[in-house]
């Protein structure tokens, strides 16, 4: 059983290169250097012949090929048993509670590192009710694959999804991703959207979660609605043209650093992407599609956009889910700083002043 696994897995890496190998040979793609979006060359190249329309009759097909896969992600336990000769029944081990999908680029490999050590250890390799994935498209840059290749094999953690990977192909990212998710981790109760520099706070989320359970089975989650205005300024990162979206305001829709809700929301976003023509910015899109569902975006406290504080042990960091923009370094800091001290001396304070106040009404 072990042996075939092996055999399998290694043919299947071997087709994916073979088809990488393909198709760096046979297209160009351009990929900035720098790993920053291009405004200017991204701004030329939304521009479209004809203006985009609301909707459309199955004209958006986000069907790629997986090139590499990892369908093992989100087996459960007693599966996983059975593959080791010792089947231990179904247990609540067995439920699957969040699956978090980390969009990524092939070259953020350093960032890949710095979240497998940090917020995402806590799903034990991928074995807990926690699971995550990251998704990664393709470039055309050969030795940047065959690393991405290599990282795959030995962390089981990355999927590769056959598009050109591009800041204006993240809304194909977002929908291959939901995708992927229906097809393999459809039995878990939730997902969570969450960007490569996004601190999450795992157990404050899972709570969340199961609080607006009842809102969420019609609704996506997270920092929502968010501004509505369009943006027609060129050297805006959100700048959309008129042509590629004509109308004024968009719809509501959940900041796409980190949103998420339950897999039969992803299944229905998935369908209804078919009929809702391609639009860049990926969180906006999902609204267009919540929009012709009749679903809404629900706001869930504690989805902070903006960086983590200087000090690790600041109380804000356990009372919220996301931080934004932090860096790699920032993560490791909050990981491995230990803040019990602060919280001794905290329940100390609490306490005192408790004492004080019992003295003052006496
Ligand atoms: C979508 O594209 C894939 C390959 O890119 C193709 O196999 C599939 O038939 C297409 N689906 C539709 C409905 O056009
Ligand atoms: C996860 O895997 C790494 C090696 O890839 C290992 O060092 C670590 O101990 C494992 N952790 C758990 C909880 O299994
Ligand atoms: C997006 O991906 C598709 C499919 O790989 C590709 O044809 C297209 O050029 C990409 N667009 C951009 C702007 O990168
Ligand atoms: C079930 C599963 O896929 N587990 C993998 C999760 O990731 C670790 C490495 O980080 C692999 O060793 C496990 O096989």
């Amino acid at each position: 059983m072990k042996l075939h696994s092996n055999v399998t897995v290694f043919v299947c890496l071997s087709l994916a290169s073979f088809c990488l190998l393909l198709l760096s040979s046979h297209v160009q793609f351009a990929w900035p250097s720098a790993g920053r979006p291009d405004l200017r060359a991204a701004n030329r190249a939304q521009h479209v012949e004809s203006s985009r329309q609301p909707r459309c009759d199955g004209c958006f097909n986000t069907t790629f090929p997986v090139f590499i896969n990892q369908p093992q992600l989100c087996e459960q336990s007693s599966s996983m048993d059975i593959i080791n000769g010792h089947h231990q029944g179904t247990s609540s081990r067995d439920i699957i509670d969040i699956v978090f999908f980390i969009p990524s680029s092939p070259h953020a490999s350093s960032r890949r590192h710095v979240i497998r050590r940090t917020w995402t250890s806590v799903t034990g390799n991928n074995t807990s009710n926690l699971r995550y994935v990251f998704v990664v498209g393709v470039t055309s840059d050969y030795m940047r694959m065959r690393t991405l290749v290599d990282e795959s094999a030995s962390f089981r953690d990355v999927v590769v999804i056959g598009f050109d990977d591009s800041y204006l192909n993240l809304t194909l990212k977002t929908i291959s991703s939901l995708r992927w998710l229906t097809h393999h981790c459809n039995h878990a109760r939730f997902f969570f959207k969450v960007d490569d520099d996004v601190w999450v706070n795992t157990d404050l989320l899972l709570t969340t979660f199961n609080r607006q359970a009842p809102s969420l089975t019609s609704g996506l989650g997270g920092a929502c609605p968010m501004p509505h205005r369009v943006i027609r300024d060129t050297s805006n990162k959100w700048y959309a043209s008129y042509e590629s979206y004509p109308d004024d305001k968009y719809p509501d829709y959940c900041s796409g650093t980190g949103y998420g809700s339950t897999l039969a929301v992803a299944n229905q976003i998935v369908s209804a992407s078919r009929d809702v023509p391609f639009f860049h910015l990926e969180d906006v899109y999902v609204g267009l599609c919540l929009q012709r569902l009749g679903l809404r975006a629900v706001h869930l406290d504690g989805f902070h956009l903006r960086p983590l504080p200087t000090d690790p042990c600041d109380d804000t960091v356990a009372r919220r889910v996301t931080f934004h923009e932090v860096t790699p370094s920032r993560m490791t800091r909050q990981w491995s700083a230990d803040c019990s001290q602060q919280r001794a001396e905290m329940r100390r304070r609490k306490k005192s002043l408790f004492l004080d106040f019992l003295f003052l009404v006496q």
